[in-house]
């Protein structure tokens, strides 16, 4: 990122007072599922002669970066969102892939499809990733950790790659636990565990907390989730704003938010806190395409079209304002979404003081079934219908 003093905080989407009142639910069995190294394992797979090698996708060029790296071309050190440049003095041997977005989006419809037998309620996070709700276990298996295990099963019979889950009863914790045992891993969390798990945990594994955001945690004392279990919460506010309530909760490993399909959300949206106010247009622009970016992939995901873009700012004072503009119709695809984005933060300039965060959501979303009834365990009275990235 250009400025170091405007480093992305844990970055949080949705308000955090989305979350309903503790207890207002009965417990959730949530999987998360997460395909290792997604975009290098179907290049292995495809391209046998690249198996068991060092491989990266992405630009090998001078400017290029990898999206994904092969499990063994990790134990190099090389890693996702890494300059390729850098990739190739690590491993010497490491073998560059053109990213084929086709192929992995077929894969990517084919692992929906079988998240489906189990469950409607299924959350793409990306290509590679979703929160599944099992709480009903409609293909009657017994339990949520025999789901995932016959999900994975499924998955690397299908397609010839292998997933990680996590089961949890919650979304926070389920993909922390996908994450443990990776590759090709299973970890459940049961109730009365998340507590001590999230504690053991190092706070850059938390999703949402990238590594800027562990960096200034690590500047404030924080390291693991137990460091951050000790602060208490005017603390956390102090120095997160907002994002402070849901560091709390996190560091107890508590998540109410619900698995929302796009049939369920009313809108789709991401914004991201800054650790340094930001007030130059340049670097607002700059801030502004990362998040039209973010959001953009999340409404591809999920298909998703809407009429209504809103544009949320909050100052350094923390008011906040919301400037929107509806359209007659559905926004038509990612370049009338990015043109509506720049002219409603271009109207704003110059503002009239620096702003701590910046948020961009979709709504008037069209409803894929428009008569169906809330799905069970979704709150229909869940004013907001965002999604939550943290
Ligand atoms: N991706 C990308 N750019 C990034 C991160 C990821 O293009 N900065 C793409 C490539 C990945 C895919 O998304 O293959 C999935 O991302 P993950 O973070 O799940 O990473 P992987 O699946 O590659 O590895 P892991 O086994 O850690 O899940
Ligand atoms: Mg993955």
């Amino acid at each position: 990122m250009a400025n170091p003093q405007s480093q992305e905080a844990p970055a949080e989407e949705g308000p955090a007072e989305e979350a309903l009142a503790e207890g207002a639910e009965a417990p959730r069995k949530i999987i998360h599922v997460d395909m290792d190294a997604f975009f290098a394992s179907v290049e292995q797979r495809d391209f046998p002669e690249l198996r068991g090698q060092p491989v990266a996708v992405g630009g090998a060029g001078g400017r290029g970066v990898v999206a994904a790296a092969s499990y063994e071309a990790r134990v190099f050190g090389v890693r996702s969102a890494m300059p390729s440049v850098t990739a190739k003095r690590l491993c010497p041997g490491l073998v560059f892939r053109h990213t084929r977005f086709d192929i992995y989006r077929e894969v990517s419809m084919q692992i929906r499809e079988i998240f489906r037998r189990f469950t409607d309620l299924v959350e793409p996070l990306s290509l590679d990733e979703a929160y599944l709700d099992v709480t009903a276990d409609a293909a009657g298996l017994g339990s949520a950790t025999a789901i995932a295990r016959e999900i994975r099963r499924l998955i690397a019979a299908e397609t010839r790659l292998t997933a990680s889950a996590g089961v949890s009863f919650n979304k926070f914790l389920a993909k922390l636990a996908s994450d443990q045992n990776k590759p090709d891993g299973l970890c459940v969390i049961r109730p009365g565990k998340g507590e001590a798990f999230v504690q053991s945990l190092p706070v850059r594994r938390f999703h949402g907390i990238g590594p800027r955001g562990a960096q200034k945690m690590a500047q404030l004392g924080i390291e693991t989730g137990a460091d951050l279990a000790a602060k208490d919460p005017e603390w956390l506010r102090a120095h997160f704003g907002s994002f402070g309530e849901t560091l709390w909760r996190a560091a107890r490993g508590i998540d109410h938010r619900p698995v929302r399909t796009h049939r369920t959300a009313k809108s789709i949206g991401g914004e991201r806190t800054f650790f340094g106010d930001l007030s130059a247009p340049e670097e607002l622009r700059e801030a502004l395409e990362r998040i039209i970016g973010i959001v953009w992939q999340r409404i591809a995901d999920k298909q998703a079209r809407g009429r209504t873009l809103t544009l949320k700012l909050k100052f350094a004072d923390f008011t906040l304002i919301t400037r929107a503009r509806t359209l007659p119709r559905a926004i038509d695809g990612e370049a009338e979404f990015t043109a509506l984005a720049r002219a409603l933060l271009d109207e704003q300039l110059p503002l009239p003081m620096p702003i701590r965060l910046l948020g961009l959501t979709l709504g008037a979303l069209e409803r894929e079934e428009q008569a169906e009834p809330p799905a069970p365990g979704v709150a229909a009275s869940n004013p907001s219908g965002q999604l939550a990235l943290f």
